[in-house]
């Protein structure tokens, strides 16, 4: 059978209608996005094993937002995969997770009121619960662009997943997850500094993460301090986290998007932000070329400087922004 790329519409859970790059293949559409290495979105139908069936069917309409209806969550993880495909590829100029346009995959409804979604290495693929009661899919934009940014790590520093270098895995996925939501620009999601605020998995509206203040979560550390990497990598990427918020919006109170920040430093000196267009060149830059393995909270002020000195030159705001934001959250002082 011919296959052609074509153009159809999801209507997601979390971001309202939104285009989605599918496969005409004879008679029958794939959820297959033709122009992003063929990612695909499996639905995995309660299962916990194997990749279930293909999304496919006999109209480019997916779902109809609702998470009832099994291919609504289906089009949020589609759509998220390729924003964060676009935003990796224009934003940093890389093609896929492993910079040779290879597509990964996405599997939905995993099992039985899974509250939690993933990455996974072995099977270079993102997995996604339908959240309790199966009415909260795990499927938002930052949630998405924070698995699939696992796979990134993986194939870029590998930051071991434990410790203080598990606790920076966690935090570029966090970061990631939050710049690829402002990328989306989309009407329902304008972006923010708070992780899976969408998917309600306290089930009071609050968010996962918080960035500006990671300990308004109640277990995240905002700043360094000898020991951390020995708390949850969840937790230990906190002061990682206020780092680069810091790092682009600065210390003190600010709204945006109309969500209010109040970002403190542990030193209580003041921090100039930089701009998120900056500060995620340098992340990136850093992961890529100077975080390893091992690298932990020092290492990464290290490398942050190096990538922001490669950048904008080591006299430059940028580079002591660098420094000033590793001070606030006490990395270097
Ligand atoms: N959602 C979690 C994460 O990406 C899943 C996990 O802890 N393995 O970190
Ligand atoms: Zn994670
Ligand atoms: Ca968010």
């Amino acid at each position: 059978a011919w296959e052609a790329i074509e153009t159809g519409t999801g209507n997601t859970v979390y971001s309202g209608t939104v285009d989605l790059t599918t496969t005409q293949s004879g008679s029958t559409y794939n959820l297959t996005d033709g122009a992003r290495g063929n990612h695909k979105t499996y639905n995995l139908n309660r299962g916990t094993s194997g990749t279930g069936t293909l999304f496919s069917g006999s109209d480019d309409v997916w779902g109809n937002g609702s998470p009832s209806n099994l291919e609504s969550a289906a089009a949020d993880a589609h759509y998220g995969a390729a924003l964060t495909w676009d935003y990796y590829k224009n934003v940093h100029g890389r093609s896929g997770i492993r910079g040779d346009g290879t597509g990964a995959y996405s599997r939905v409804h995993y099992g039985n009121n899974y509250v939690n979604a993933f990455w996974s290495d072995s099977c270079f693929c993102m997995t996604y619960g339908d959240g309790s009661g199966n009415a909260n899919p795990l499927t938002s934009i930052d949630v998405a662009a924070h698995e699939m940014t696992h796979g990134l790590t993986s194939n870029t520093a590998g930051l071991n997943y434990s410790g203080e270098s598990g606790g920076l895995n966690e935090a570029t996925s966090d970061i990631f997850g939050s710049t690829v939501e402002f990328y989306a620009k989309n009407s329902s999601d304008v972006g923010d500094y708070l992780i899976g605020e969408e998917i309600d998995i306290n089930g009071d509206g609050t968010p996962l993460r918080y960035m500006d203040k990671p300990s308004r979560d109640g277990s995240s550390k905002d700043a360094w301090y000898s020991g951390i990497g020995s708390i949850d990598v969840h937790y230990s990427s906190g002061p990682a986290n206020h780092f680069f918020y810091l790092l682009s919006e600065g210390s003190g109170t600010k709204t945006i998007n109309g969500v209010t920040y109040d970002s403190p430093t542990s030193d209580g000196l003041p921090v100039t932000g930089i701009g998120r267009d900056k500060a995620e060149k340098i992340w990136f830059r850093a992961l890529t070329t100077k975080f390893t393995s091992t690298t932990n909270y020092a290492g990464a002020r290290t490398g942050t400087l190096a990538a922001a000195g490669e950048l904008y030159g080591t006299d430059s705001a940028e580079y002591k922004g660098v420094q000033d934001a590793w001070a606030g959250v006490n990395v270097g002082t």
